[in-house]
């Protein structure tokens, strides 16, 4: 079995990210044969700094071998390493239809009261289609705000196959079954983001415990007292019952045991320390590998030949089988 995600550069990642993905792909690098990228591709297509990309690049490199992906039991490299994926994203867009693309709800929100919007941003779904593709990937371990870029990915397979011939296995989307959308702490009906959620609600992998602590403290709950897990009606209790029971292997019915009966305060207080030492382990080895930049540079050099020469064979079918002459 084929295992392939990506996740993009920019951004400090949040705990979102790390429950709905990074947590996943440590996870499944046993399963079978595991490609992870860091897609810096994607980071352009939103306003962007130069340094900043290029920073946050190899911080996150090293946060990703800190939560567990080894380099001998996956291959992690750089989409901008590998040329197929650009090359695969043209493509592709010849089976992608331009209405398609439009109703792609991230592209809406990204670009709503946006001054500037860029032609990437629209066209983004395809290269990430073409990310997974390119693999011939069987599961795709994400969060749930990626349902829709994953059905386009197995749109656009399954059109290709029928137009040109078989070629591409048409992918799946494996969403964890807790924590598949992390909440804004502060905004408790908004997902977690990056780009889009407020700096209180939104707790970082790389935060210092104090501040862990504090922003779970502070999360927003909902009027009543009964620590319960009702997400339609208690978003912000149910969402720290998710993050609690992914931090303690709890299940969601013993947490609501545990607190029955003592409001919300306790349970605030421990989720944070829950994650403090959840993210203790991982900001220790983050802190022993992000200054060797030799050695993460190295890494993900071996990373992206591995990638290219799993890729090659199926970037240069599309290639032939689209009628193009080849050198
Ligand atoms: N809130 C979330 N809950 C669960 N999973 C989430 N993911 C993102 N947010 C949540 C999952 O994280 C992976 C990487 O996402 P990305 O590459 O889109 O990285 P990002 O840009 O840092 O993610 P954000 O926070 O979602 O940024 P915005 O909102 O700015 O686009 C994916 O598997 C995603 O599902």
């Amino acid at each position: 079995m084929r295992v392939f995600s990506g996740i993009q550069a920019t951004g400090e990642k949040h705990i979102g990210n790390y429950i709905g993905a990074m947590r996943n792909y440590a996870a499944t690098q046993d399963e079978g044969d595991a490609d992870f990228c860091i897609v810096d591709l994607h980071s352009i297509t939103v306003d962007y700094d130069p340094q900043d990309l290029h920073d946050r690049t190899l911080d996150l490199a090293a946060l990703l071998y800190a939560v567990g992906l080894e380099p001998d039991r996956c291959t992690l490299f750089l989409q901008s390493h590998v040329s197929g994926h650009a090359e695969a994203a043209w493509l592709l867009s010849a089976v992608t239809g331009f209405g398609q693309l439009g109703r792609m709800t991230q592209f809406k929100e990204k670009g709503e009261g946006k001054e500037f919007v860029s032609a990437g941003l629209f066209t983004y779904p395809v290269l990430m289609a073409g990310d997974i593709l390119l693999y011939q990937t069987d599961i795709v371990p994400v969060g749930d705000d990626q349902r829709q870029h994953i059905e386009l990915a197995r749109d656009l397979a399954e059109r290709f196959n029928s137009r040109y011939g078989e070629l591409f296995k048409v992918p799946r989307g494996v969403f964890p079954e807790i924590g598949a959308r992390i909440m804004d702490l502060q905004e408790p009906t908004n997902k977690m983001s990056t780009t889009g959620g407020t700096q209180q609600g939104t707790v970082l992998v790389l935060d210092p415990p104090d501040v862990i602590r504090r922003k779970f403290k502070t999360a927003v709950t909902d009027s009543g007292r009964e620590v319960r897990y009702l997400p339609d009606e208690k978003p912000g209790v149910s969402n720290l019952i998710e993050i609690f029971s992914v931090a303690t292997s709890m299940p969601i019915a013993d947490v609501e045991a545990a607190y029955d009966g003592r409001g919300y305060g306790d349970l605030k207080g421990d989720v944070g320390e829950a994650v403090v030492e959840l993210f203790r382990p991982v900001q220790e080895k983050y802190a022993e590998l992000r200054p060797d930049e030799g050695e993460l540079r190295r890494r993900l050099h071996v990373g992206a030949e591995k990638a290219r020469e799993t890729s090659a064979p199926t970037l240069e079918a599309m290639y032939r089988r689209m009628g193009f002459v080849r050198p």
